[in-house]
């Protein structure tokens, strides 16, 4: 497997859970494959790096969907770098990515905390087109929270498919935590409200709300989130909420689309970036912090209940650059 032969620099943050932070490397394979597959072998055999060596460099960051601006900003960090250093190339790659993919990301972690002394509950909205791992992401926040001792209900709010109020419920039972669901094709805001009614009376402290996957351009479905947001407002103006677009990390360049169109139709306050693991594209993840600045609250490495991460940056290049603890 890919490693550079460098000790670590970075923090070590997840000492205590080494296997989470193997799963998390794992997840990473595919995009540092395509990052960096043959290529430190390359480098470790040249002294200065050439044209076409560097050439080839800012193709992989493209493939792996850093997006222009973020394979510019590393492309002329390693330049520099390699003008004012004497230490080898795979010394200068080595740290000179680790620097400037640090430095993209850090602003963007921002880790969802629920404040202690809010109403309740706290609401998670969550959002995204169809099939990115919504459904899936709010069984793997459940886990989480209900980790944390809080306690945790779960809104059926994709009212169109009997499959997707199923596939809640499987969630629910599995974590143990209350489902509330309409009919099939009721009014998810309705369901919203029904499930916001019984969390206060519960005294629940995290409502977790799914909605129907939606096309940014499909309109109307876009003025379906707007009510659901009118809804929380009205059922309490002081409600803490996290307004979370799920986003699979396959997309590609796509998820830029899909982001700014949800920020700007309903806020976005948080993203879920789905699916590393089964990707050579999570370079997505530097273009969205770089384009957006959204807060980045979690990663999902796979499907079961364990596979959420709150997002790290260090972890993450720790992870991606395969760097041993
Ligand atoms: N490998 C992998 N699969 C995921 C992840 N998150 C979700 N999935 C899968 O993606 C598919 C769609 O997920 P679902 O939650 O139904 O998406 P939704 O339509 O947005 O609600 C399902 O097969 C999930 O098991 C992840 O982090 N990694
Ligand atoms: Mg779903």
């Amino acid at each position: 497997m890919f490693g550079f032969n460098k000790k670590a620099t970075l923090p070590i943050i997840n000492a205590e859970r080494p296997n989470l932070f193997a799963r998390l490397r794992d997840g990473l394979g595919r995009t540092r494959t395509g990052l960096f597959g043959g290529l430190t072998d390359a480098v470790s055999r040249q002294k200065n790096m050439d044209g076409m060596l560097l050439e080839e460099i800012e193709s992989r960051l493209l493939s792996a969907d850093l997006g222009i601006a973020c394979t510019e900003q590393v492309m002329q960090s390693l330049k520099g770098a390699l003008r004012s250093t004497n230490a080898g190339c795979e010394t200068v790659l080595f740290d000179c990515l680790q620097q400037v993919m640090l430095q993209i990301l850090a602003p963007v972690q921002q880790p969802l905390l629920i404040p202690a002394a809010a109403k309740k509950p706290f609401v998670i909205l969550v959002t995204g087109v169809n099939g990115t791992g919504k459904t899936t992401t709010i069984g793997k926040l459940a886990c989480h929270f209900l980790g944390q001792g809080q306690s945790v209900m779960l809104a059926a709010g994709d009212t169109f498919r009997a499959a997707a109020t199923e596939q809640l419920q499987v969630w629910g039972a599995r974590n143990n935590v209350p489902v509330i669901a309409g009919q099939s094709g009721a009014d998810a805001a309705a369901v919203i409200y029904d499930a916001l009614q019984s969390a206060r009376s519960r005294n629940i402290d995290i409502l977790i709300a799914d909605t129907a996957g939606r096309l940014h351009t499909q309109g109307n479905l876009m003025e379906e989130l707007k009510k659901i947001r009118r809804v929380l407002t009205k059922f309490d103006s002081d409600l803490g909420q996290e307004i979370m677009l799920v986003i699979d990390a396959g997309t590609g360049q796509n998820a830029l689309v899909q982001a700014r169109q949800f920020r700007d139709a309903i806020g976005i306050t948080g993203i879920t970036l789905s699916k590393l693991d089964g990707t050579a594209k999570g370079g997505i993840i530097f273009a969205l912090a770089a384009a957006l600045g959204i807060p980045i609250r979690f990663i999902g490495i796979g499907e079961q209940a364990g596979d959420l991460r709150t997002f790290n940056a260090a972890d993450y290049v720790r992870a991606l650059l395969a760097i041993e603890s």
